[in-house]
């Protein structure tokens, strides 16, 4: 039977809970702006814009004689049928077109279907069309207009997902009205909207009215539209409380669907690398349904090099997500990711060679139910659901006591996007105070993905020699260390190694701006700068950089790590090319492992014992 129910009236406005304790939060700190935009006119704007942007023809939904992919989705709930996503997104749009067909066709071959495609829009489309040239690119997508928009979808009988780079961005507005055009309905990401930044644009404003009015035009739509929202795009991947993730699914629940009147749908996976509390999840959704589930994405995490080995991770995820979707449909499709993804965008035969791995692995997941002990996921799932709706209250009555109208989706997007899931974890997390632990609490569901950051930080120091780790930490020396882009993990993980080693740490935050990084340098003194960057960004970034510190007149050794890769400007290729040479030649030192910081550590300390008697 279907978890997921017929669209119906709002649910009722969650109860504002009494005596929130916690930090001073305050409305003029948190928006200081005296004439900020008003949710009352954004979502009128947005919805007359139905009247001239409507969801198109797709070959998607007159193949299959359906009005939008939700009614498919609560077909194939009906039916048992467990659905496929796959990713696409090359940034040439003709090989995009290519693989949008041959997908699809080779795993109709094998005898399954990819019901529906995410797009990769590359992050630079996020920028407002007008804006867009000469600001960085990414690795993906790049469509220029309407017609390119409608060419992709238009290839074969695939839902169109526009996942990524439309709501939440500056460009929210234009890309969701192309998106619309080209027959899409599911549109996001409002995860991204929480944490994802556009290089040198800073106007949050701005980026949250285009997101409101993006999601009142979907909202307005004569067919159901998903707002969709990937959890670990959001501050999934930072809470330590998975009640606060399911915490966060309420929450933009009551801000999309209570507020703004768009239906709502989530997926979750990238992070959760843990199978039991992959399916608890799951469960919690399933208990607390709503609009269909998008997909569940891969457990990218679990990917380690591009070896044969991380077949065994996809084939462990994908049985938990099966079972978990024959067990209890709750609409989400199923997301094979190519083994290749750790290391670069996956080709096209590598899609399909994923698709068709899954079709047998989803064939043979029933047989897997005996072992599986579901009372336990179900408790864990409880937990959740009561922890995460705690969370919701004791967030909206702290806004609420902060002086925020948390009836306005403008103001209310606005004010959690700039508190951030650090504070607003350690303020309104439902877990008992626990001053010795991460956000001072002992969640109620503990998360993966930074408690593993922790240990592995742990075991790599322990590499190092106690007199190696004395002369470091004699040295007193100081690191500015950075993210360039929204992966936060290579930086916490280096954090964490540092703060162990007595290094202190000037933290120049994520998304860091190159001027902002040579700013904290020239005020801070640091010995060494530590960049984590993952975006395809690498050489550009490293450039803007070294003429942001010549411009204040600093110098500091440079180490990067991450994912040191960039599409050459002068190609047509769509895949990125390693430019650690190139970072080299620029005056970095790439660094492919953690590790490869103690060496740089143990010479500057070399270079400076007097520090030590300092
Ligand atoms: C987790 C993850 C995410 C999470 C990030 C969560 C978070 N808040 O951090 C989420 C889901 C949000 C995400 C989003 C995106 N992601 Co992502 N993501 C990953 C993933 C799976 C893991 C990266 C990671 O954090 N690893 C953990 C770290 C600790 O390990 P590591 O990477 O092996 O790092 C080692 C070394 O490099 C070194 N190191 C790292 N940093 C530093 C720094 C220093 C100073 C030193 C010394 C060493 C060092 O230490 C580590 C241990 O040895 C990778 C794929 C993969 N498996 O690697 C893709 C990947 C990085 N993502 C990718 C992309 C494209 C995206 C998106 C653009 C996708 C989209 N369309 O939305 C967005 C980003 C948008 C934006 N505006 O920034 C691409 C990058 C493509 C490329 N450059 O070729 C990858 C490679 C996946 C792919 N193949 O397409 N992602």
């Amino acid at each position: 039977m279907s978890n997921i129910p017929a669209p119906g009236p709002a649910r009722a406005r969650p109860q504002k809970e009494q005596g929130v304790p916690d930090r001073d939060f305050d409305r003029k700190t948190i928006l200081p702006e005296p004439d900020l935009p008003k949710a009352a006119e954004l979502i009128p704007r947005g919805r007359a814009l139905a009247s001239e942007v409507q969801v198109g023809r797709s070959a998607f939904a007159e193949y299959f004689g359906v009005a939008c992919e939700s009614d498919y989705k609560r077909q194939a709930a009906a039916d048992g049928r467990i659905m496929l996503h796959a990713q696409i997104g090359y940034r040439d749009p003709a090989k995009s077109r290519r693989a949008w067909f041959e997908i699809h066709d080779a795993v109709a071959r094998a005898g399954g279907r990819v019901d529906r495609y995410g797009i990769c829009l590359d992050w630079s489309m996020g920028y407002p069309a007008a804006e867009r040239a000469g600001r960085p690119r990414g690795t993906g997508l790049i469509l220029e207009d309407q017609a390119a928009f409608a060419a992709l979808t238009a290839e074969a009988p695939v839902a169109a997902h526009f996942g990524d780079f439309v709501i939440g961005t500056p460009a929210a507005v234009e890309n969701t009205a192309a998106a619309l055009r080209a027959g899409s309905t599911s549109i996001g990401n409002l995860g991204q909207y929480f944490t994802f930044r556009m290089p040198g644009w800073t106007d949050d404003v701005q980026t949250t009215a285009a997101t409101v009015e993006a999601m009142a035009l979907i909202a307005a739509q004569p067919v159901e539209v998903l707002v969709h929202s990937n959890l670990d795009d959001g501050f999934a991947a930072l809470f330590v409380d998975l009640a606060c993730t399911f915490g966060a699914v309420l929450i933009e629940r009551y801000v999309v669907e209570d507020l703004i009147g768009a239906p709502l749908g989530h997926c979750f996976g990238n992070t959760f690398s843990d199978p039991l509390m992959r399916l608890a999840f799951q469960r919690a959704l399933a208990k607390r349904p709503g609009a269909p589930g998008t997909m569940v994405y891969g457990a990218t995490t679990l990917y380690d090099g591009a070896g044969h080995e991380n077949y065994a991770a996809l084939s462990s995820y994908l049985s938990v997500d099966a079972l978990a979707q024959r067990l209890a449909p709750t609409g989400h499709a199923i997301n094979p990711v190519p083994i290749s993804e750790a290391v670069r965008i996956p080709d096209i035969d590598e899609v399909i060679d994923a698709n068709v791995f899954a079709l047998r692995v989803i064939a043979d997941a029933e047989d897997l139910e005996p072992l599986i002990d579901i009372a336990k996921a179900d408790r864990i799932a409880e937990d959740m659901i009561t922890g995460g709706e705690r969370f919701r209250d004791r967030v909206l009555a702290g806004l609420a006591d902060a002086g925020l109208d948390t009836t306005d989706a403008f103001e209310l997007l606005l004010a959690i996007r700039r508190i951030g899931p650090r504070r607003l974890e350690e303020a309104f997390g439902p877990g008992s105070a626990a001053p010795d632990q991460l956000r001072g609490r002992a969640p109620v569901v503990r998360s993966s993905a930074i408690s593993a950051l922790q240990r592995a930080a742990e075991k790599k120091i322990a590499a190092l020699s106690a007199s190696q780790r004395a002369a470091i930490a004699d040295a007193r020396l100081t690191v500015c260390l950075c993210a360039t882009d929204v992966h936060e993990y290579g930086k916490i993980l280096i954090g964490e190694m540092l703060r162990r080693l007595g290094v202190a740490v000037l933290d120049a935050g994520v998304h860091a701006e190159p001027d902002q990084v040579a700013g904290e340098v020239l005020d801070g003194g640091a010995d060494l700068i530590a960049i984590s960057t993952y975006n395809g960004v690498a050489l550009d970034y490293l450039e803007r950089l070294n003429a942001a510190l010549r411009s204040v007149g600093v110098h500091a050794p440079v180490l990067i790590g991450g994912k040191l890769n960039q599409i050459p400007d002068q190609t047509n290729s769509s895949l990125p090319v390693d430019v650690s040479a190139e970072l080299a030649a620029a005056g970095a030192m790439p660094c492919p492992r953690a590790e490869d910081l103690f060496a740089h550590l143990l010479g500057l300390a070399e270079d400076r014992p007097e520090r030590a008697s300092a």
